[in-house]
């Protein structure tokens, strides 16, 4: 059985991109794959952050992604903070990764832009990702398109790795990245990719009522300036919405109404909201009763962080024998 590794980062709410994108798929692959998912609470202190907030954020994460479906039957969720090898690791990798490639990657560059002043986690960020992945010697990482770009640099690190110390058998696999067919979900703007960051999101436990505040003046087909306008399906925001969450029928419909100005957007969007509040439901009453059982969240994290500590010791074990460090 092949390994997954992913993670996510605790930096607000889990919203529709990362469910759509990551969350969904982690819950359908945990029954063919041994799965192991972590809340990347390192990852998200490389930009500037209030510390209640990060842990209670933490903690949400938590309850949103069993919510969504990962059973700890089938898949080790923890919080990265628990196992200290992973900040370890990385440490190593840095030492084997050129600032060149660091100073490449498209998520630094748009991130930075964003901060008055940049510090060096958030360059080095990707090197995390490497060891995050690495520690655990994964095969395979479902992820967003967004993350892809990472994932090469995770590879390259591995046969770094691997070509210096390990030349006889690679120790690290080179892992390979598995999208979903909604590989990138764009923010309610239309513009941007759906970021927790950005203020463009749908949460995932958001009530009916809130989702359709943001769905009504959310952007459409920007060519359908009028109700009698015939729009184009494929261009709009909101259909792309409706191939995600609708039926294959209703998809057709909307796109045949939409094509014909039989239906307004504002009928489009109702339609997608029924849609979703039939998916994400059942999501929002499983973590109502979550919630009320904060004990049996924490005993779900602290035996995940058990089980992951124990492989990564071993990782890190190997490693240093390999490195001659004691
Ligand atoms: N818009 C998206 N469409 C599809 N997949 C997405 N993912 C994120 N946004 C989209 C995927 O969700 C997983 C977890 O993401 P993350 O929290 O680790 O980092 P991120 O990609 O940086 O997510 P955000 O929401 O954009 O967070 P901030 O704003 O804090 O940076 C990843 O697999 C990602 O691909």
């Amino acid at each position: 059985m092949s390994r997954i590794f992913s993670g996510i980062q605790p930096s607000g709410d889990l919203h529709i991109g990362n469910y759509l994108g990551a969350v969904k798929n982690w819950a359908q692959l945990q029954h063919r794959h041994e799965s192991i998912i972590c809340i990347v609470n390192l990852h998200a202190i490389t930009v500037p952050y209030e510390p209640r907030e990060l842990s209670s954020r933490t903690w949400e994460m938590a309850v949103s992604l069993l919510a969504a479906g990962l059973d700890p039957e089938h898949c080790t969720v923890f919080v990265q903070s628990m196992v200290p090898q992973h900040t370890e690791l990385s440490w190593i990798f840095n030492t084997i990764t050129p600032l060149g490639e660091l100073e490449r990657q498209t998520q630094f560059k748009e991130k930075a832009q964003r901060q008055e002043s940049v510090m060096a986690g958030l360059l080095n960020y990707p090197v995390l990702q490497a060891a995050d992945i690495l520690l655990y010697r994964a095969d395979l990482v479902p992820v967003g398109e967004d993350q892809v770009q990472h994932l090469e640099l995770s590879r390259e690190v591995a046969r770094k790795w691997n070509a210096r110390f390990s030349p006889q058998q690679d120790y690290f696999p080179e892992p390979k990245p598995l999208l979903t067919v909604t590989r990138r979900i764009m923010g309610l703007d239309g513009q941007t990719k759906m970021s927790k960051s950005m203020g463009n999101t749908i949460g995932l436990l958001e009530e009916p009522a809130a989702i359709w505040e943001k769905l009504r003046p959310a952007m459409t087909d920007p060519k359908r300036v009028r109700r009698t306008d015939p729009g184009t399906p494929e261009v709009c925001n909101i259909y792309q919405l409706h191939k995600a969450f609708s039926a294959p029928a209703t998809v057709e419909h909307v796109a045949k109404q939409c094509s014909t100005a039989g239906w307004g957007c504002i009928d489009c969007k109702k339609v997608l909201l029924e849609s979703m509040t039939g998916e994400m439901g059942p999501i929002r009453d499983r973590a109502l009763e979550l919630r009320a059982r904060p004990g049996r969240v924490e005993e779900i994290l602290q035996g995940g962080a058990e089980h992951c500590r124990l492989l990564a010791q071993e990782t890190m074990r190997q490693v240093k024998e390999k490195m001659g460090l004691p």
